[in-house]
């Protein structure tokens, strides 16, 4: 059933009723010297590149690559659109490694036909903290699909990981693979229904005319939490304590120090934003919301080209109820001009989702580790990790 899967350190089908098989690595490391040195091999037409992302250029072809072949919903009628200060971002986090960054040029037009990203990152799974790899941004040129290079980039990236001595990843996935840890549902929250509606990103609901779908998801101009601003330079240790002790409670989150805070959530234009609660009495940080921004291309629609769209990231409630930090960011998104507001099921989410007005979407996200098992599946509640 799955040719390259069944070869590699991941939790097996074949293995889920399993108790005997302990958690943790499922392979030792090998001592560095054993490590390929040298790249795998490429159909002949091809070869690697690492891509410098400081490079404007190399950038930009990264951006047109992913804009034209990335990740689709199941009817191809939208398509991911990461912008490229979206990529310098999340692919040079602290301590990243440049040589994670992998593309594979045509060697006569020198065009480049696909990619694919790891960054290090620290993830606690219950009591232990692992240096892992986050994998992100696979994609293989429309026109190469089918021809097996996938495995292919999966083992060079995988390769080029235990060169650094790191022997774990994290990466999640629309589709399903041998095992995922965890399965969650995307839920959505128009902000602009008309839009949404016209773009067929969802529909007029039975009963409902246009003009009532609008009132039911008109939202306050302004937030309602005093105290509630934007995040700033200064709060970063607050809000890495915030989030620390939160994170704690989950069976699988990042274990993010102040660098890691500063680099992930302090605001970015268009790419990531927070806001915090700052007590009027103590001015102490006691709550905290985020998310990033991830266009989508619409594909074939005579009156738009994409659709602005924010994705929950981490969220802290302490003092502030969970569903009025959530409402309060909604509104900050409407203000901003997203179309829609777009979470999982991870966390505490479920505890505002349809209060909130969200309604599942018709996609689904998977997590896997790779070459470390878990017992048994995880409850979504159970996961404190998002990826991009
Ligand atoms: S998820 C986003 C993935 N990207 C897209 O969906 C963009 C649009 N699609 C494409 O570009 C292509 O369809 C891709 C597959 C490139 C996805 N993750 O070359 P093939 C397996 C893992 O003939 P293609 C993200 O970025 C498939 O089951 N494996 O297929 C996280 C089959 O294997 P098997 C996948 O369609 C990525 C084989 O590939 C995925 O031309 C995490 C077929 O290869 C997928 N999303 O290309 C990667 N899709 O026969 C793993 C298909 O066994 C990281 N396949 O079923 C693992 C950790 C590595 C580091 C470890 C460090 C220690
Ligand atoms: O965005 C998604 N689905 C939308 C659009 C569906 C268009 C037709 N297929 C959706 N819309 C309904 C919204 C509606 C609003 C009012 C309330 C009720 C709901 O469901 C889906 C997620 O649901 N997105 C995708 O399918 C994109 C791919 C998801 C897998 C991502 C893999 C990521 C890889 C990361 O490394």
């Amino acid at each position: 059933r799955h040719k390259f899967w069944e070869t590699q350190p991941v939790g097996q089908f074949k293995d889920l009723g399993d108790t005997s098989l302990p958690e943790g690595p499922i392979e030792p490391p090998t001592p560095l010297a054993e490590v390929k040195q040298e790249p795998y091999n490429l159909p002949n037409l091809y070869e690697w590149i690492t891509c410098d992302m400081d490079s404007e250029e190399i950038c930009s072809e990264v951006y047109n690559l992913l804009t034209n072949n990335y990740v689709e919903d199941d009817e191809n009628m939208f398509r991911f659109n990461y912008s490229k200060e979206f990529l310098q971002w999340a692919l040079r986090p602290p301590g990243y490694f440049r040589s994670w960054h992998i593309g594979v040029r045509a060697k006569s037009s020198k065009k480049l036909v696909a990619f694919i990203t790891g960054v290090p990152a620290k993830i606690r799974v219950r009591d232990t903290v692992v240096i892992m790899a986050e994998i992100n941004f696979l994609c293989v040129h429309k026109k190469l699909r089918s021809k097996r290079l996938a495995p292919v980039m999966i083992k060079e990236v995988t390769r080029r990981v235990h060169l650094e001595n790191i022997w774990q990843a994290a990466y999640t996935a629309g589709v399903v693979l041998p095992t995922p840890i965890s399965t969650c549902q995307y839920w959505h929250r128009s902000l602009n229904p008309k839009k949404l509606i016209d773009v067929g990103f969802s529909r007029l609901g039975a009963r409902m005319t246009m003009s009532r779908t609008i009132k039911l998801y008109k939202l306050p101009d302004s937030t309602v939490t005093p105290g509630f601003r934007k995040m700033e330079l200064h709060d970063v240790p607050a809000v890495t304590r915030l989030l620390r002790n939160y994170l704690s409670r989950f069976v699988v989150a990042p274990d993010f120090d102040e660098n890691d805070v500063e680099h992930w959530l302090l605001p970015k234009e268009n790419v990531v934003d927070s806001y915090l609660v700052e007590s009027q009495e103590t001015q102490e940080i006691t709550d905290f919301c985020s998310f990033y921004t991830l266009p989508s291309s619409i594909l074939g629609n005579q009156n738009y080209s994409t659709l602005k769209a924010a994705y929950s990231y981490y969220n802290v409630s302490t003092k502030t109820p969970l569903l009025q930090l959530m409402n309060d960011t909604l509104i900050v998104a409407k203000r901003n001009d997203y179309d829609v507001f777009n979470a999982l099921d991870v966390m505490q989410n479920e505890s505002f989702l349809k209060e909130l007005k969200f309604g599942p979407g018709d996609g689904k996200l998977h997590y896997y580790l790779y070459n470390y098992r878990i017992k048994h599946a995880l409850r979504s509640s159970e996961l404190g990790l998002v990826l991009f």
